[in-house]
């Protein structure tokens, strides 16, 4: 009969301090890891509320008939909807600038896209890093200075290209074969499994799509072919009843847009010599692909002989279908992240968000582009799923801006943003808890004129009711009651009946100025 086995008095020790330490690890999850949950922030550019199923708007039903956004629709079910987010400034870069610094453009410094962000000031990313996260980076920077507060960055430059981009990294440049939505979404992926597992993180994955020329991936370019989309009804908008800006602008759908890049009329890209810039980087089985779906289309374009009216038409066909392409491949992708991070066991301890950097005319106003400060290009998309802060399905309805964004995630991450930022956490308001203080207007500035699209310069604020607009440089004003005309077709900044309105809303405008330190109305 054999002795029973006992342990030594040393194994026993040794037994006890491994549970003890196995103990004190599943305390410290207990407690340090719901407080600095991961973060990943998905975003694209150009994103209109219009071409994402969970928001309520004249495209809703034809998105979701459609199925364009499923990845994006499950997000937005599990977490929450914010109905009234928008922008500081409706441009790619100054959008991302206030989103990494909680300010608003005059005080960040990137007012308009030949700005260059100063990366030495405070910024969300590194007060992320100060506090044990890791950070990464990966697609659409476009602020011109490298990325700091990451440590891992992987940017396109510039604008970046649909196919075959290159991408920079602090090894180099180079160019990766495919398509760029696809290649951003590997990266995420690869990034996620190779990250370090012990530390909680940051992960920014940015798509450039569906940004300008609205360049398709192969797999999509037949996806809503025999569709017709439904027109906005100011596709013909002539612009009277507002102030001389609207009128004056260079982003017209039926004027503006061009043939060969923006609505790919053009000769077959197979065999074409001489191609420029985006057409250029395609391989010739990318091309083919390209010739077989726009070929056939352009030329029964060609014998319509469309003019007037019914070319618009043609071209808001041509251009939304493009766009809605290039949104079909961002929400693959989407999903593709989604499911890893479900796959690595991450739901539950990760907030997940997404938003674009600003909102997009599809055809409102007659319009491509952002810029104004009109609903559909101050709007910014913005969903947010943290589970067991965000109740599943909820709709937010405080007025919140992308100034909020920093703050928020340093909240989410167990820190505070300094005191002099212009954005204020959401962290409250996403546990249904919003403050009674919480802001009932918010503060618009746009810069950027000439520009390509000749939209002038103005300012502005929005309460739940009305939007005051002022054009510094031209000094004219808008008014517009939302409730009466929510697509702003009428000014009534003039009608007696609004000067009580007129009165408080300008003091409003000045108040916020004042909060936010703006410098003077500066007249070029
Ligand atoms: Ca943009």
């Amino acid at each position: 009969m054999s002795a029973p086995i006992r342990p030594t008095r040393r194994e026993f020790l040794h037994a006890s301090a491994a549970s003890a330490l196995a103990l004190s690890a599943t305390m410290r999850e207990l407690t340090a890891a719901p407080s600095q949950p991961n973060i990943v922030f998905l975003f694209s550019d150009d994103h209109s509320l219009q071409t994402l199923g969970a928001y309520k708007t004249r495209l809703q039903s034809f998105v979701n008939r459609h199925n364009l956004t499923p990845n994006l629709n499950r997000l937005a079910a599990a977490g929450g909807v914010f109905e009234r987010s928008y922008c500081c400034n409706s441009l790619c870069g100054p959008s991302r600038a206030a989103i990494l610094t909680g300010l608003h453009s005059h005080a960040n410094g990137f007012v308009d896209n030949s700005s260059r962000f100063d990366g030495s000031q405070w910024t969300m990313p590194k007060a992320l890093q100060a506090v044990g996260y890791q950070t990464a980076i990966l697609g659409k920077w476009h602020l011109v200075s490298e990325p700091t507060g990451f440590d891992h960055w992987e940017i396109l430059p510039g604008q970046g290209s649909y196919y075959n981009p290159d991408f920079i990294t602090p090894d180099g440049t180079a160019r990766k074969q495919g398509y760029c939505t696809d290649l951003i979404g590997d990266a995420a992926i690869a990034w996620l499994r190779a990250r370090d597992t012990t530390k909680p993180f940051l992960l920014m994955c940015q798509q450039k799509a569906p940004h300008r020329n609205w360049m398709p991936p192969e797999r999509h370019l037949r996806y809503l072919e025999d569709e017709t989309i439904p027109e906005p009804a100011s596709l013909f908008d002539d612009y009277a009843g507002r102030a001389t800006p609207a009128s004056q602008q260079e982003m017209q759908v039926g004027r503006d847009m061009t043939m060969a890049s923006d609505l790919k009329v053009r000769p077959p890209l197979v065999g074409a010599t001489g191609l420029a810039g985006e057409f250029a980087r395609m391989s010739d089985a990318q091309k083919a692909a390209w010739d077989a779906a726009y070929v056939p289309r352009n030329e029964k374009f060609t014998a319509a002989g469309l003019t007037g009216r019914a070319l618009t038409q043609w071209k808001y066909q041509a251009y939304m279908k493009d766009y809605m392409r290039c949104v079909k491949a961002l929400d693959d992708n989407i999903g593709r992240v989604l499911d890893e991070l479900t796959a690595q066991g991450l739901d539950d301890n990760t907030v997940v968000i997404y938003a674009s950097d600003q909102g997009f005319y599809n055809g409102e106003h007659g319009w491509f582009d952002k810029r104004w400060m009109y609903e559909e290009s101050l709007s910014m998309p913005l969903l947010v799923r943290w589970p067991g802060h965000v109740k599943p399905g909820s709709r937010f309805q405080p007025m919140v801006q992308n100034i909020d964004y920093a703050p928020t995630l340093v909240e989410i991450a167990g820190s505070a943003a300094p005191s002099d930022r212009h954005g204020r956490s959401l962290v409250p308001v996403l546990g249904g808890k919003t403050p009674k203080d919480w802001r009932t207007s918010v503060y618009y500035h746009y810069y950027e004129f000439p520009a390509d699209h000749r939209v002038q310069a103005h300012v502005g604020v929005r309460t739940d009711r009305y939007k005051l607009i002022y054009y510094y440089p031209v000094n004219e004003w808008e008014l517009f009651d939302l409730q009466k005309d929510p697509q702003e077709m009428q000014s009534v900044y003039a009608e007696t009946k609004y000067a009580s309105v007129v009165a408080e809303m300008t003091r409003e405008l000045d108040r916020l100025r004042a909060q936010y330190q703006e410098k003077p109305y500066a007249i070029s």
